[in-house]
């Protein structure tokens, strides 16, 4: 039998009573008090853990006499960064090391002990190792950091569980772009790095991906003399190097609009978007409508045709061909009422040279992701950039199909009103 020593035995009363323990002080319930305290083989003969493991003990404990009423149990671990047990016997493997676990049971001191050894639990080896695209490309003024383990596949050895060995990340030129343990990417300066991937251990093929760090290179086109400048375009006699026409002639006349063919290419954005009396000197400023099919707006009645296959379109005429690859609205409020007049989309974009003969650049261009703003209260007056695959013509056809291009959100007005329309081409630039 293991009896603790008069001290120890003097200390757990004081903690007993401190803490209202259930700890019955001796003799007071009867006389059958515990004499030993014996451990299963299972416990006995030692444990031997991988970090994580848990054991409930009080299933392998057992005491004499059987029928001793102040049974309590405490435990104690020498060394609770190896192994802990909490008050209902729950032991925890912790760190990697050895510690011997006690256990205590009724007010008389006796106990038992065993040897507890816990090892690193093994990793999950991993397999291989894939990026899952070639190359990608993060804009300098835009990227703070971007997550590169998130674009790599790991195989594990495991059916059921991922690969928990580590992988080694390192960047080509951590002057361009450093990674850190968890695959974080930072770029710092413009430039093209290979950021490699391994095991820690397992002998597999490295993954590769090639990431470069660009800024825009943009070149906005000039829609009038002036325009580069941030000029409005004139009222009269303004030399115009853009030219606009529409499937509607004449145009909806939507009060304050001063709706026109040059008015989302004139520099003019809306003041006021409850918008009033169109005037002649434009002090509202102007906007491009197009009556919405199925609508009757501004004296242009479309409540007779389709709204699935009616095209309204719009065309813009640069004068000369140019590359172009992305295009932009400014809308006339970021007022979420305004949210009815816009577009969401082109069904179609189409170039020509000639101006007769369209060719298709692209289909099914939505930006309504472009419009709406985190909180769905207020919308973007203006969007980014939006790309499109470079084209290089002189004419550029914005078709619309049906209703399906107007307002975001399943919410459509009797038009749709481009405040400004500006089109462009911008390339990736890797160097300073
Ligand atoms: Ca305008």
């Amino acid at each position: 039998m293991k009896r603790l020593s008069a001290y120890l035995i003097a200390a757990i009363a004081i903690a007993a009573a401190g803490c209202d323990s259930n700890i019955p002080e001796t003799g007071t319930i009867n006389n059958a008090l515990v004499s030993e305290v014996v451990l299963d083989d299972f416990l006995a003969s030692g444990l031997t853990l991988e970090t994580g493991d848990v054991v409930s003990l009080p299933q392998y404990i057992k005491y004499l006499p059987e029928d001793a009423t102040n049974t309590a149990q405490q435990y104690e671990s020498d060394n609770t960064a190896v192994a802990t047990v909490d008050d209902a016997g729950t032991l925890t493997a912790i760190g990697k090391g050895n510690c011997t676990i006690t256990v205590y049971i009724g007010a008389e001191g006796v106990f038992s002990e065993f040897p507890v050894t816990v090892n690193e639990k093994a990793a999950i080896a991993i397999t291989s190792l894939r990026f899952l695209k070639e190359s990608e490309d993060y804009e300098l003024a835009a990227t703070e950091t971007a997550d590169l383990r998130r674009l790599l596949s790991i195989g594990s050895a495991s059916l059921t569980e991922d690969a928990t060995e580590a992988v080694l990340f390192e960047s080509s030129d951590p002057a361009v772009a450093s990674i850190d343990e968890d695959g974080i990417l930072t770029p710092h300066k413009l430039g093209k790095i290979t950021v490699t991937a391994k095991a820690a251990v397992s002998q597999v093929n490295p993954a590769t991906i090639d990431i470069g760090i660009y800024k825009w290179n943009i070149t906005e086109y000039e829609r009038f003399e002036g325009d580069a400048n941030g000029e409005q375009a004139a009222i009269e006699g303004e030399n115009w190097y853009w030219e606009v026409t529409a499937s509607q002639n004449p145009l909806p006349d939507v009060d304050g609009r001063n709706n026109s063919l040059t008015a989302m290419i004139d520099g003019r954005q809306i003041v006021e978007r409850y918008g009033g009396v169109n005037d002649a000197t434009l002090k509202n400023g102007t906007a491009f409508c197009l009556c919405c099919p199925g609508r009757n707006t501004g004296g242009v009645n479309l409540s007779g045709e389709s709204t699935t296959t009616y095209e309204s379109w719009f065309t813009i005429n640069m004068k000369q061909s140019k590359k172009v690859n992305y295009f932009r609205i400014s809308n006339i409020s970021t007022h979420n009422g305004d949210v009815l007049v816009r577009y969401k989309g082109f069904t179609e974009i189409l170039g020509s040279n000639d101006g007769s003969t369209f060719t298709k650049i692209a289909e099914n261009i939505s930006f309504e992701n472009a419009i709406t703003t985190d909180n769905g209260s207020t919308y973007n007056r203006e969007t980014a950039n939006i790309e499109i695959p470079v084209s290089e013509y002189q004419y550029l056809k914005f078709l619309m199909l049906g209703t399906t291009c107007y307002g975001p959100l399943g919410k459509t007005g009797g038009s749709a009103q481009i405040e400004e329309f500006y089109m462009g081409y911008q390339e990736k630039v890797y160097e300073e």
